[in-house]
């Protein structure tokens, strides 16, 4: 990876970020092309949501139930996941990602079948991505054990990479006011730097277009980037763009298409150690996810085989979100680009 020219700090990506739209997407496209010229990353995989009963009450979030009963609830036991999981899986498939919720009876052994279950069901190249640092946490406190500890656990039995929900906006007064009962941010950053440590990647997220502002998206950046420097194990960072439909923030509306383009390439600038910047097009639509390539972003994540269900419940356009590997080449070669495909790590498949 070429590394940005030289590194932005605070005040300067301030300026850069209401600086002239067409500026910033050029700086951003040059530091985009400098790593990747015009490829787009993407995979084959799909997820497995277990369940979405929940202990925390995150306000922005769709998806969550309190409990089996309520309308909209779901909890898989193993052998749903199991039937589930060979439903989906298709020839060239290279990734699992699993990803549920806080669930209140779930415990360590659980996840840890869940994983050994999927590794012993496909072919070991498929690469398991799982579990965020939220529900790292919770199995933390539910077993007793420390971070290095369960995700050993987890690794041992098939872990080969962690996802980067759960950080939200690190800075305490709005994580406060959006989710105060989550996971801390502190927390979050020590589990990814465990994992680092264990020799297992990660990536990591940002929620922005809530009650946010610029200064809050720039200091999340920069904690990222900190911890990037001390261990080089995140692969790729996610800005999710909050969705509006169904949950206790909606009134607030979403951000412009514009205000999108603008942090990613923000993100691209700030985030000069970590490699990939993904447009993660379950999301941000299709459309908006190819046109991302041009502000900095390099990365469209996955196939995804209709199996995701936090953005459709919070309204994205994508309802049924599956991307076939055609259609994202045509996407992409309209607008001179061309795709590669990658697997969990990055590496190339011819
Ligand atoms: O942490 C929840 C977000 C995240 C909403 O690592 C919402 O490859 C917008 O982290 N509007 C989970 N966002 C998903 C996630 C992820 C997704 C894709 C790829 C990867 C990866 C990770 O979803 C949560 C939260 O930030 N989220 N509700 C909402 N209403």
């Amino acid at each position: 990876m070429e590394p940005n020219s030289h590194r932005y700090e605070f005040d300067r990506l301030m300026e850069l970020y209401s600086a002239d739209l067409e500026q910033l997407r050029a700086l951003a496209l040059a530091e985009r092309e400098a790593r990747y010229g015009r490829a787009i990353f993407f995979n084959r995989n799909f997820h497995i949501e277990p369940s979405n009963v929940c202990i925390h009450r995150c306000k922005f979030c769709s998806y969550r139930r309190d409990s089996e009963d309520q309308p909209g609830a779901w909890s898989m036991n193993l052998e749903q996941i199991r039937k589930y999981c060979l439903k989906k899986y298709g020839k060239g498939i290279t990734e699992v990602h699993i990803v549920g919720s806080v669930h209140p009876k779930r415990d360590l052994d659980y996840y840890i079948s869940i994983i050994s279950m999927v590794k012993g069901l496909l072919p070991k190249e498929v690469a398991i991505k799982a579990y965020s640092a939220v529900e790292i946490d919770d199995m933390c406190i539910s077993s007793g054990l420390g971070s290095e500890q369960v995700l050993t656990r987890l690794k041992e039995a098939g872990l080969d990479a962690l996802p980067g929900g759960g950080a939200e906006i690190f800075d305490n007064s709005v994580r406060m006011q959006i989710c105060p009962d989550k996971t801390s941010a502190e927390r979050y950053l020590e589990i990814h730097r465990t994992a680092h440590g264990l020799g297992i990647p990660t990536n990591c997220t940002m929620l922005f277009g809530h009650i946010e502002n610029r200064e809050h998206r720039i200091a999340h950046m920069l904690r990222l980037r900190e911890l990037q420097d001390n261990t080089g194990g995140f692969n790729a960072f996610i800005p999710l763009k909050y969705s509006c439909a169904n949950n206790s923030l909606s009134e607030i509306g979403e951000v412009s298409q514009e205000e999108i383009l603008r942090t990613i390439a923000i993100s691209r600038l700030a985030l000069d150690n970590i490699p990939h910047i993904k447009a993660y097009w379950p999301m941000l639509g299709k459309k908006t996810g190819i046109l991302a390539m041009e502000y900095g972003a390099d990365d469209m994540d996955g196939t995804i085989e209709n199996s995701t269900k936090i953005y459709s419940m919070a309204g994205s356009e994508e309802q049924n979100p599956t991307l076939t590997v055609e259609e994202l080449k045509e996407l992409a070669s309209a607008r001179g680009f061309h795709i590669k495909e990658r697997d969990s790590f990055y590496r190339i498949i011819s």
